[in-house]
């Protein structure tokens, strides 16, 4: 992928997870949405990256954010929650900035309903990281460093 220009990461969480930590513990853990921030920001600042941390419950605001990041981030970690079923027009936002995406879902979708198996996203994404918990985002954060170069 090249030299990353503005070692800056997005970091974009969707729908509902701001919730984390509040409810379901066994379906999603105990850490917070403020704990999720900490662990990527500090994983990216391990390997030499600042990082841009967004959540929303709206789908156009999170392709607002996907578009930016186009002028000044080189690669997007995104929990896309439950859009991840349902939204071709989020899919399209991350081919539109042509830039490389990790996709993290803290469960382990494969093994829970039938309607979470099929991600919109993932034919398009660098990596897909299911079921680590919340230290997915920390292995996206790593992943995207070393596709980033
Ligand atoms: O496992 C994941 O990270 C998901 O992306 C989370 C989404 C779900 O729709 C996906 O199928 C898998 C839901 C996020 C809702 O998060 C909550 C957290 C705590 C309490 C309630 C919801």
């Amino acid at each position: 992928m090249g030299t990353p220009v503005n070692n800056r990461l997005l970091l974009v969480n969707g729908p509902n997870l701001n919730l984390l930590g509040t409810r379901e513990p066994a379906v999603y853990g105990h850490e917070t949405l403020e704990d999720v921030f900490a662990i990527a920001r500090a994983t990216a600042e391990d390997v030499g990256f600042d990082l841009r941390a967004f959540q929303s419950n709206h789908e156009g605001a999170l392709i607002d954010v996907i578009h930016e990041a186009k002028a000044d981030c080189d690669g997007i970690v995104i929990n896309p929650g439950g859009l991840t079923h349902t939204s071709v027009a989020l899919r399209d936002a991350l081919a539109g900035v042509e830039l490389p995406f990790v996709e993290v879902h803290i469960s382990n979708v494969h093994a829970r309903e039938e309607f979470r198996h099929h991600s919109y996203l993932s034919g398009i994404a660098s990596a897909v990281i299911v079921g680590a918990g919340v230290q997915g985002y920390e292995f996206a954060v790593r992943r995207l460093a070393t596709i980033l170069g």
